[in-house]
């Protein structure tokens, strides 16, 4: 006995759900439209932060991009939140678009199924960038989540996989919205979804099913797991109490410790093998620049005037800390010691680490001459622990995370 054609994917009459239809795919677009579009220019910022032609590229992760570098621009230091708002966004946002993107996908998958797979060469190139496009989207949150969560498993570094993907999502996405955008119009005007036999979007099931759901119930499901997503995320980046609200952030929770230096650690000393006797009395720190070179011990450092600044670190993954008080040494201060008196150029950032992309990272000329730019070697009138950095640690604000490296040893004014 064979199986009866209706019962195949391949056939318009397997599909049975009375709420598919284009208006139900048009909504859920006209939500992902705004979405996707805010995740792509938060982003390319979070690219930009990263300052990535600074310095020969000391910081680029995806050196081989070309073209696709040519928006980026010096990433200001204030306001000293920025990086903290657009990368909470991308995070924040990120997470609490999936129900709409598996319900929009769900809402289309009749399509995937359609014989012939090509009916002219048009219809195979319009095939062919839906292909780009959902694999570029489901690549892309996939990834993204992935980061977040501290599961680095794909092969490969997250940057370049991340970055280069979200160019080719974004092309095959411009082409889809602009392919569609009259339609989604028009099912979003009319209200109701056309008859099957009227229904040019092969959305419209031939033989619906009995309702179980309303379209509006469905909406409403999506909606209710896209806010749940986004209170139990959005706390690792507003700080403060709502951190408890964040349990589905690795970074959420609660802080991990008290005292001045209970707040996020991202890697600690141990992770990285930063050994004790590298940071005790031995330890020294390497100014370098213009042909000269001086080097100081912590005590010659705190010699040296010092200043406080309450900045924030904000992560690429998304979760940051509240506003910390830093206390040290201003980066333009250890400039002047190598000669860099008044507008002293950009530094290159190393770290006792050894290994790993994390160990040395460029400011530019205007981070270093930001007066709240500290090497700091205190945090909150406390000694900085190990694992936020001990003896000396960078920040900077409005930067990335990443670019404010602990356990300096070494820094290189301008010759670059
Ligand atoms: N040497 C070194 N510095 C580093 C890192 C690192 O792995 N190694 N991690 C960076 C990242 S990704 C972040 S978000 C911040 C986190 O600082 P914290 O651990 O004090 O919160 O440190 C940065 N400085
Ligand atoms: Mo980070």
């Amino acid at each position: 006995m064979g199986v009866s054609p209706r019962t195949l994917p391949t056939s318009p009459s397997f599909w049975r759900s009375p709420v598919r239809g284009p208006r139900l795919t048009a909504l859920l677009g006209v939500v992902l439209l705004a979405g996707i579009t805010l995740l792509f220019v938060t982003g390319l910022l979070s690219y930009a932060a990263y300052n990535p032609d600074l310095a020969g590229g000391v910081n680029d992760e995806t050196p081989g991009k070309g073209l696709l570098g040519f928006y980026l621009f010096s990433w200001p230091t204030g306001p000293y939140w920025l990086y903290r708002l657009t990368q909470g966004l991308h995070v924040t946002v990120g997470v609490a678009l999936v129900p709409v993107l598996l319900a929009k996908l769900w809402s289309v998958i009749p399509k995937l199924f359609t014989l012939p797979p090509a009916r002219s060469p048009g219809h195979a190139a319009e095939r062919l960038s839906l292909l780009l496009l959902v694999g570029g989207a489901l690549f892309e949150f996939v990834t993204g989540l992935l980061n977040i969560q501290l599961e680095y498993v794909f092969p490969g570094s997250f940057y370049p996989l991340h970055f280069y993907g979200a160019w080719v999502f974004i092309g095959a996405f411009v082409a889809h919205v602009a392919l569609r955008l009259p339609r989604t119009v028009r099912a979003v005007r009319e209200r109701t979804d056309p008859a099957p036999d009227a229904d040019d979007t092969g959305l419209v099931a031939p033989r619906p099913a009995p309702p179980t759901v309303s379209r509006r119930g469905v909406l409403g499901l999506v909606g209710a797991g896209s806010l749940l997503l986004l209170a139990t995320t959005a706390g690792q980046s507003i700080g403060g109490w709502w951190r408890r609200t964040a349990l589905l952030a690795p970074h959420g929770g609660r802080d991990p410790g008290s005292g001045p230096n209970g707040f996020q650690i991202n890697k600690s000393a141990a992770a990285v093998g930063i050994r004790e006797q590298d940071t005790g009395a031995d330890w020294r720190l390497t100014v370098e620049g213009g042909g000269r070179r001086v080097r100081l011990d912590r005590a010659a450092l705190l010699r040296l005037p010092q200043h406080t600044s309450a900045l924030p670190i904000a992560c690429v993954e998304g979760w940051s800390t509240d506003n910390q008080q830093w206390g040290g040494v201003r980066l333009r201060d250890l400039a002047a010691l190598v000669g860099f008196e008044g507008q002293p150029p950009g530094v290159v950032v190393e770290s006792l680490q050894l290994r790993g992309a994390f160990r040395r990272a460029a400011l530019s000329a205007h981070q270093v001459r930001d007066p709240r730019s500290l090497l700091a070697l205190r945090v909150g009138g406390a000694e900085l622990s190990a694992d936020h950095g001990h003896p000396a640690r960078i920040i900077v604000p409005a930067a990335p995370g990443v670019l404010n490296t602990k356990w300096v040893s070494r820094l290189t004014f301008g010759e670059w």
